[in-house]
C-alpha cells in the first residue's frame, strides 16, 4: 500500500456519503463493479445469497429494503468476487519462504485461489495437485496417527450449517472431539457463561424486538463498523425517542452520530441522528463495576419508590416465579462501594444513577454486547452480570426485551448449533450415535488455546482448517508460527491466500472452495446452503455468480471426499450427501428434532426461527429457573501491580474483516495509511514523555518470564480514559499471551492485555518474543 500516514480527528457523522463513496471505491478497485451492482441487489434477499460478513439478522418480510447490504458487506463481497487469481504461475515465481516476508495485505490482494496446491519441500514452492492426490495423502497421514486425538480440526464461522454438520460427523467418526473454532476466541463466554444464567448460550431477541424496545444498551461493541446493518435499527429506535446507552472506552463515531445511507432526506440535507443518549466512558475492564453500579442504583431507586408509595421498579412477580438467587445478587450489588465502583470503572455515581433511571423507566430493554465484554479474564462473569441486570426487570422472554450477544462471523452461531463443539453434550452424542450408527468419542476435545498447546508440545501433528486464518487469530503469534511449523501436515480450506498457507507443516495443502456468492451445482441441480444469524434465524443462501474457477469444489464436497478417503469403511453415504444437500438437511433434522424438524420444507420460508428456550421462559438450568449469579469482586481482569501498567484493547479498524485487511485506513477514527498506531489518553502520553504521533514501543507485563515486545508504533492522542490504550488486531497478537484468557471459557482476553508503553527511537520497528 502506498501513501504516508495521516491522522485527522473525525467529527462528522458516520455512515452517509462517506460510506457510499467507500463502497463505490472498493468495488472499483476490485474491478467487479459491473458484476457486483446487480449482485449486491441479491444480497440478503429471498432466493439470493447471505452476506458473508457479519451475523446481524435480516429484516422480516415486508421490511426488506432495496439494498440489504452495508459498506462492509459490500467490501466483503468485493474481496470475495475479485477478478484477481493466485495462479500456478504466481506460485512458480515465488518461493514460500519469500511469501512469508510479504504482508497479510499483499497475500490477500493476490485474489482467489483457483486450484488445489501441494507444498513441495524440495523446491519450497506450492505446486498444483489433483483433488484425488490431495485427499489420498491427507487420508494416509490421518490414518497413520497413533490416535485420532493427534489431529486438530478448526472451523471458522463462514462455513455453512451443512458443511459444518458433515465435518462434525466425519471428525467424530474418525474419533476425536478436537474442534477448536473461531467462536473459542469470540463469544465463548456467551456459549459457556450464559447457560448458567438462563439455560441457553444464545441471544434471546429477534430483529422485531428492536421496534418494541423502550431502551437499548450497547456494551463493548462497535456496530458502525462490525455490524453496520444494526445502525438502521438504532436510527429507527432513536427516531421513536428510545434512549440508547453506550458503554465503551472509545467514543466510536457511529455510536455518536450517524447518517443513514438509506434515508434520502438525511443524505440530501447532511442531517444525522445522535445515537448515544448516554455515553458511559468506561475504563477498559470496568464493565462489571458499571453493571453492579447500575444494579445497585436500581435497587436503591426501587427502595425509594416503594417507600414513597409509587410502586416497585423491579419485577417482583418475574423474580418470584422465574428466578433463583435474587437475594444474594442484590446483596452483593448493595455491598459494592461507590468508591470502588468509581475507581475501577472511572464512572461516577451520578451517571450510573442516570443510567439506572433510564433502565427503570423502560418496560422493555435490550442489552447488546460484543468483544469489549467477552475478551477479558472474567468475560463469562461479565455476561452473567448483564443477565442479572435484565432478570431484575423481567427483561428476558418478553416483547422488545432480551439479551443480544452480537456474534461475529455470519454463521458462527450456526456452526456451533450443528455440532462444532469441543465439549459436546451427552444428549447430542447419543443422538448422533442413534442417527449414524457409530459411537462418537465421549471425552472432550481441544479448544483453540488447548490446540496450540498440544501443537507446541508435539502431541498434535495434523491441523486441518475449514476457513479462517488460525495462526493470525490466536495469541502469541511467534508461538503460533512455531506450532504450525512443527506439524506433520497442515491443510487449509480457503478462498484467499493468507498467513496460514505460508506458515505451514512439513506437508501442506491449500484446498480452495466455492464462495458464498457463487453457484453450487451438483448433478445439474442448483444447491442451497443455510446459515443461522445472531438471533437464531435460519435462512437459505444460494449463490448466483460463476465460481472463480472451474476447478473449485464446494466445502461440502471437500468434507465428503476427505471423509471417504480417510474412512473407507464408513457406512455413511458421503457421496450422496455431496450430490444433494437436501439429504444432509434430513440428517440435521434427525439429529436435532426439536430445532430442525422439517428443515427442508421450512427453507421455502424466507427464514425461520430456531426455538429459543429462554425466549419462551423455559429455563434449562439445574434449578429449573433463571439464575441470578453472584460475582465476588468487581474487576474484569486480575490486578497487575506494576508501575505505569496500561490495559491494551486490540480492536478492529473500519477497513478489515478480522485478519483480512481491506486498506490501512480507519476513517471513523481519523487514521489513514497506517495501522501501527496506539490510541492513548493525552495525560498518559505526557506522563511518559510521549509526543503526538511520536514513536513508541509496547511491552507486555508477562507472567511467564517471556519478553513480548512490539516496536514501530506511533502514539495518537485519543479520547480514551486514562489507563486504557487501544491498537489494532492482528498486528498486536504477539503481545497477547496464550495464558491470558477468560477463566471459564478460555477465550483469549484480547481486550485487556497489561502493557507498558514507552517512547522509542524513531524507526525501531520489529517485534520479539524471547525466553519462552
Ligand atoms: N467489517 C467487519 N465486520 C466484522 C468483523 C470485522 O473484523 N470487520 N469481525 C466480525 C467478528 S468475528 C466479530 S466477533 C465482531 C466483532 O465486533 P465488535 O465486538 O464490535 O469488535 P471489536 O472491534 O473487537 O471491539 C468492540 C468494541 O469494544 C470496545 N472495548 C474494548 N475494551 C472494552 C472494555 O473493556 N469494555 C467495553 N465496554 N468496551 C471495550 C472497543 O472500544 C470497541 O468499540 O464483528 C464481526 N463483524
Ligand atoms: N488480538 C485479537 N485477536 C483476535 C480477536 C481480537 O479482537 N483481538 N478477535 C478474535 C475473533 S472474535 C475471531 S472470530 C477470530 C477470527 O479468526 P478466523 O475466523 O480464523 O479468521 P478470519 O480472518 O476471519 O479468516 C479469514 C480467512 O478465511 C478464508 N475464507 C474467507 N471466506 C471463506 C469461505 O467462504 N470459505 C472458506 N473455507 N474460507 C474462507 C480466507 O482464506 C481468509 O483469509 O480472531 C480472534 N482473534
Ligand atoms: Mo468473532
Amino acid at each position: 500500500m502506498s501513501g504516508s500516514s495521516r491522522f485527522k480527528p473525525n467529527s462528522s457523522p458516520a455512515g452517509g456519503w462517506g460510506a457510499l463513496n467507500a463502497t463505490a471505491r472498493i468495488l472499483r478497485e476490485q474491478s467487479v463493479i459491473a458484476q457486483s451492482t446487480t449482485t449486491l441487489l441479491k444480497m440478503n434477499k429471498p432466493g439470493g445469497f447471505k452476506c458473508s460478513s457479519c451475523a446481524w439478522p435480516n429484516p422480516t418480510p415486508g421490511h426488506v429494503k432495496t439494498f440489504e447490504f452495508c459498506e462492509n458487506g459490500a467490501k466483503a463481497l468485493a474481496f470475495e468476487t475479485t477478478r484477481k487469481r493466485v495462479t500456478r504461475e504466481f506460485f512458480a515465481a515465488h518461493t514460500v519462504s519469500e511469501l512469508r516476508g510479504w504482508s497479510d495485505y499483499d497475500l490477500e490482494q493476490q485474489g482467489r485461489l483457483p486450484e488445489p496446491m501441494r507444498y513441495d519441500a524440495t523446491t519450497d514452492h506450492y505446486v498444483p495437485c489433483s483433488w484425488d492426490e490431495a485427499f489420498a495423502d491427507i487420508a494416509s497421514e490421518l490414518q497413520a496417527l497413533d490416535s485420532p486425538d493427534e489431529a486438530e480440526f478448526y472451523t471458522s464461522g463462514r462455513t455453512s450449517n451443512e458443511a459444518a454438520f458433515l465435518y462434525s460427523v466425519f471428525v467424530r467418526q474418525f474419533g476425536t472431539n478436537n474442534f477448536p473454532d473461531c467462536s473459542n476466541m469470540c463469544h465463548e463466554p456467551t456459549s459457556r457463561g450464559l447457560p448458567k444464567s438462563i439455560g441457553i448460550g444464545k441471544g434471546t431477541i429477534t430483529i422485531d424486538d428492536f421496534a418494541k424496545a423502550e431502551a437499548i444498551f450497547i456494551i463493548g461493541q462497535n456496530p458502525g463498523t462490525n455490524s453496520p446493518r444494526m445502525m438502521t435499527n438504532l436510527v429507527e429506535a432513536r427516531h421513536r425517542g428510545v434512549p440508547i446507552v453506550v458503554i465503551n472506552p472509545m467514543p466510536e463515531r457511529a455510536l455518536m452520530k450517524f447518517t443513514e445511507p438509506q434515508n434520502a432526506v438525511e443524505m440530501a440535507t447532511g442531517g444525522s441522528t445522535k445515537i448515544a443518549s448516554e455515553f458511559v466512558h468506561v475504563r477498559i475492564g470496568g464493565d462489571i463495576a458499571v453493571l453492579k453500579g447500575i444494579l445497585r442504583a436500581l435497587l436503591e431507586a426501587d427502595d425509594a419508590s416503594r417507600a414513597a408509595g409509587t410502586g416497585a421498579l423491579i419485577d417482583d412477580e418475574f423474580i418470584a416465579t422465574h428466578t433463583h438467587g435474587f437475594e444474594a445478587a442484590a446483596a452483593a450489588a448493595r455491598a459494592t462501594g461507590w468508591d470502588e465502583i468509581e475507581a475501577v470503572s472511572g464512572i461516577d455515581q451520578a451517571q450510573l444513577a442516570r443510567v439506572a433511571h433510564i433502565y427503570a423507566q423502560s418496560k422493555a430493554t435490550i442489552i447488546c454486547y460484543g468483544m469489549g465484554i467477552t475478551q477479558h479474564q472474567r468475560g463469562s462473569n461479565a455476561v452473567q452480570q448483564i443477565a442479572n441486570l435484565l432478570l431484575a426487570k423481567g427483561n428476558i422472554g418478553k416483547p422488545g426485551a432480551g439479551i443480544a450477544p452480537v456474534r461475529g462471523h455470519s454463521n458462527v452461531q450456526g456452526d456451533r448449533t450443528v455440532g462444532i463443539d469441543e465439549k459436546p453434550t451427552q444428549i447430542y452424542l447419543d443422538q448422533l450415535e442413534q442417527v449414524f450408527g457409530f459411537r462418537p468419542p465421549q471425552e472432550h476435545g481441544h479448544d483453540t488455546v488447548e490446540a496450540v498447546e498440544a501443537m507446541v508440545a508435539g502431541h498434535s501433528k495434523v491441523f486441518i482448517a475449514i476457513g479462517g486464518n488460525f495462526i493470525h487469530a490466536i495469541p502469541d503469534t511467534p508461538i503460533a508460527y512455531e506450532a504450525m511449523s512443527r506439524l506433520k501436515l497442515s491443510v487449509a480450506v480457503s478462498t484467499k491466500l493468507n498467513r496460514g498457507h505460508v506458515v505451514h507443516g512439513h506437508k501442506a495443502y491449500i484446498l480452495p472452495c466455492i464462495a458464498r456468492a457463487e453457484l453450487d451445482i451438483q448433478n445439474g441441480v442448483k444447491q442451497r446452503i443455510t446459515i443461522e444469524d445472531a438471533t437464531s434465524m435460519v435462512g437459505a443462501s444460494s449463490g448466483i455468480l460463476e465460481p472463480a474457477s472451474p476447478d473449485l469444489i464446494s466445502e461440502i464436497a471437500i468434507v465428503c471426499r476427505m471423509a471417504r478417503a480417510t474412512l473407507p469403511d464408513s457406512a455413511i453415504p458421503w457421496e450422496d450427501y455431496e450430490g444433494n444437500y437436501d439429504l444432509i438437511r434430513d440428517k440435521i433434522a434427525a439429529v436435532y428434532p426439536k430445532l430442525y424438524a422439517r428443515m427442508n420444507e421450512r427453507l421455502d420460508e424466507p427464514q425461520f426461527h430456531l426455538r429459543n428456550s429462554a425466549r419462551e421462559r423455559e429455563w434449562n438450568t439445574p434449578s429449573g429457573r433463571a439464575n441470578f449469579l453472584v460475582f465476588d469482586g468487581i474487576a474484569m481482569d486480575k490486578p497487575v501491580d506494576v508501575e505505569g501498567m496500561l490495559r491494551l484493547a486490540t480492536i478492529r479498524s473500519h477497513e478489515q474483516f478480522n485478519t483480512t485487511i481491506y486498506s490501512n485506513n480507519d476513517r471513523y477514527r481519523g487514521v489513514y495509511n497506517d495501522r501501527m498506531v496506539v490510541f492513548m489518553n493525552e495525560d498518559d502520553m505526557k506522563a511518559r514523555g510521549i509526543t503526538v504521533e511520536g514513536p513508541v514501543e509496547m511491552e507486555t507485563v508477562s507472567l511467564d518470564g517471556a519478553r513480548r515486545w512490539l516496536g514501530g508504533l506511533k502514539a495518537l492522542p485519543y479520547p480514551i480514559p486514562r489507563g486504557s490504550v487501544a491498537a489494532y488486531y492482528p498486528e498486536t497478537n504477539g503481545l497477547l499471551p496464550l495464558y491470558h484468557h477468560d477463566e471459564l471459557s478460555k477465550t483469549p482476553a484480547a481486550k485487556s492485555i497489561p502493557v507498558l508503553v514507552r517512547p522509542s527511537t524513531p524507526g525501531a520497528a520489529g517485534s520479539a518474543i524471547q525466553g519462552m
